[in-house]
């Protein structure tokens, strides 16, 4: 895949941003920001793939719940998929379309995705505002988008970007990281536009979008799982079925598997397999957020959700 051509970035609006290396860019593409690795795989899957009718996107901001959203799909598409989820890593059994599929060292897609031949899965963090503009918006391919409390999602991503190979070379301030996230500047943000777009899709087409929160999840998991299900069209004849799903995908059981513990990185990205298993909680930020920083998301939250009739995030 060629590199991104100099003078298209330099045409771009850039920010610094806390990457792997201390000080790499991000570059705003159509109001939203990507390093360059992950913006030329974007550009690619945006001209390049074509859906299929029978195709199950999931999609998601980053450290909204990806990762447990893979586990569980999975385990619908294909049932008896218990082995596969102890022995391989969610993100190595679905890839990630602008990571996995497009990009410079592509993953055959068709040795990751589901057993099931029928349907492939895969996933993205892109907006809907630029998958708007592919096939994927007019296709009959099912999008499920999981969404998390901004806080929560915050504090997952400081964490995360800790993680990194060369995170060590300039540790990321909590400080730094709040601002960022309220102005909108870190992968695939601003994290309320992609929420909010996303949630539009899903009030307007439900049977496209299916739209859940990582909280919802924790919830009454079995019983998002039984809802998934019918949207994806595999419905459960039994009720044990939906439970023996979400006991399999549990935070506890997939954090104690071997591939999920292990420090060794995909060859697609420089984080460890442990880093998409830390906690798996609902409101750890209040562990690492003042009362201000608290404050200062809230009100960005009233404004950009509730000013949108959307009420969640607090
Ligand atoms: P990604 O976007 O980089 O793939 P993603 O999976 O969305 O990351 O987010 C990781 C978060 O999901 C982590 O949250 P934490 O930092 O607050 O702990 C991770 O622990 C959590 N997570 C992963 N798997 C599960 C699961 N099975 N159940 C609940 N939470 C999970």
């Amino acid at each position: 895949m060629a590199i991104l051509a100099d003078d298209f970035l330099l045409s771009l609006p850039k920010e610094e941003w806390y990457g792997p290396c201390g000080h790499d860019m991000l570059y705003q593409f159509k109001g939203f920001w990507f390093t360059p690795h992950i913006l030329e795989g974007v550009l690619q899957f945006l001209k390049n793939f074509k859906p299929l009718p029978t195709d199950v996107i999931l999609a998601s901001f980053p450290k909204t719940g990806t990762t447990w959203l893979k586990s569980l799909v999975f385990a619908i598409i294909n049932r008896a998929s218990k082995h596969s989820l102890i022995c391989t890593n969610p993100h190595d059994l679905i890839p990630t379309l602008e990571l996995q599929v497009y990009s410079s060292n592509p993953t055959a897609a068709h040795t990751l995705t589901s057993c099931d031949a029928n349907t492939r899965i895969f996933a993205t963090h892109v907006p809907y505002q630029l998958l708007a503009e592919t096939a994927i918006h007019s296709s009959q391919c099912r999008i499920v988008y999981v969404t998390r409390n901004p806080k929560d999602t915050l504090i997952s991503l400081w964490h995360y970007m800790g993680t990194s190979k060369g995170s060590l070379k300039k540790p990321w301030k909590i400080e730094e990281a709040v601002d960022k996230f309220c102005d909108g500047v870190l992968p695939d943000g601003p994290y309320y536009d992609h929420v909010l777009r996303f949630r539009k899709e899903g009030l307007e087409r439900p049977q496209k979008v299916f739209f859940v929160s990582y909280e919802d999840l924790k919830d009454d998991t079995k019983e998002q799982v039984k809802k998934l299900a019918e949207f994806l069209g595999r419905p459960f004849e039994k009720e044990e079925e939906a439970e023996e799903i979400a006991n399999i995908c549990d935070f506890r059981a997939m954090k104690q598997h071997e591939v999920n513990k292990s420090s060794d990185s995909p060859e697609w990205l420089e984080f460890p397999y442990s880093s998409y298993f830390r906690q798996g909680e609902v409101g750890d930020h209040k562990n690492y957020l003042d009362s201000e920083m608290i404050q200062r998301i809230d009100d960005m939250t009233k404004d950009k959700f509730y000013g949108a009739g959307f009420m969640y995030g607090m």
